[in-house]
């Protein structure tokens, strides 16, 4: 037995692996954290190495400490996860302060959880609370169609959300809350990690502008599925775009309301017009 025969730790890699594959990783771009379950904590703690102080962060949240986090590591490629997972991703444990962090596996060979960290921590809070306890991934890409939408929509929910909505079926059924979107700012920074966190407790995903996205979910399939369904609808709203055809029929706000009637969910009406 290793850790990498643990279920929790090879569905991490996996997405890794998968979100590389779509190309939504270049270089060390993106990064994926994941809340660990007590019982997986347990399944993974003979293993651990526990290094290092505690590692004060520039955020807390009460309702993490003591939490197991998956973290990749800042720096580190998506690319080699599968190749080398002990030495790009790490378990960090949360304090009972809820504001500092220690590294008890991984990371081998040096190095500290991604440099978005904050982000996913105010996420997590945020989406734990909005979620009773249900949200355990937070992931960030940077979906290609997604960005150059950032370039030529209004950087409103709105526009965001139904214009993505009406781009592909499945659309109001994978997301019915819709999206947020934040316009540019520094990445890594608190800022940006407030900045998204007050959008997360209304929406589990969130786009930023000129640089990519972050989702939430339950587990590792829906939280990728979700990812890939917004990039998805981007890319098909992007082809259009650029098969310099006029559009001459959509799905209209009806069929919207339509879709959400039949599927049995919530759809968000502030995004539809009539
Ligand atoms: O990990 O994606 O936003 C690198 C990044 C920063
Ligand atoms: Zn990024």
């Amino acid at each position: 037995m290793s850790i990498f025969d643990t279920e929790v730790i090879k569905g991490f890699i996996r997405m890794c692996n998968d979100g590389f594959e779509q190309g939504w990783h270049e270089r060390n771009g993106g990064n994926l954290t994941y809340r660990m379950r007590t019982q997986e904590v347990l399944q993974c703690k003979p293993y651990f190495k526990v290094k290092g102080e505690w590692t004060k962060m520039s955020v807390s949240a009460k309702n993490l400490a003591g939490e197991h986090f998956i973290s990749t590591g800042s720096g580190k490629f998506f690319r080699n996860v599968i190749l080398e997972p002990q030495n790009n991703i790490c378990i960090v444990e949360i304090n009972s302060d809820g504001d500092s962090y220690r590294i008890v596996w991984g990371l081998e060979n040096g190095g500290v959880p991604t440099s978005e960290f904050p982000s996913h921590f105010m996420n997590h809070t945020v989406r734990k609370d909005a979620t009773n306890g249900e949200t355990r991934v937070i992931y960030h890409a940077h979906t290609t169609s997604v960005i150059a939408l950032t370039y030529i929509l209004p950087l409103t929910d709105k526009v965001f959300t139904r214009t993505l909505w009406q781009s592909a079926t499945e659309c109001p059924v994978v997301f019915p809350g819709g999206i947020g979107v934040v316009e540019w700012m520094v990445p890594g920074s608190t800022e940006i990690a407030i900045a998204t966190s007050k959008l997360m407790k209304k929406y589990d995903a969130v786009i930023w502008a000129h640089h990519g996205m972050f989702a939430s979910g339950p587990d590792f399939d829906i939280t990728f599925g979700l990812m890939h369904t917004i990039e998805k609808a981007a890319e098909i709203y992007l082809n259009v775009l650029q098969s310099n055809r006029p559009v001459i029929q959509t799905i209209t706000d009806n069929n919207l309301r339509e879709i959400a009637k039949y599927f049995g969910v919530n759809l968000a009406e502030e995004f539809l017009d009539n």
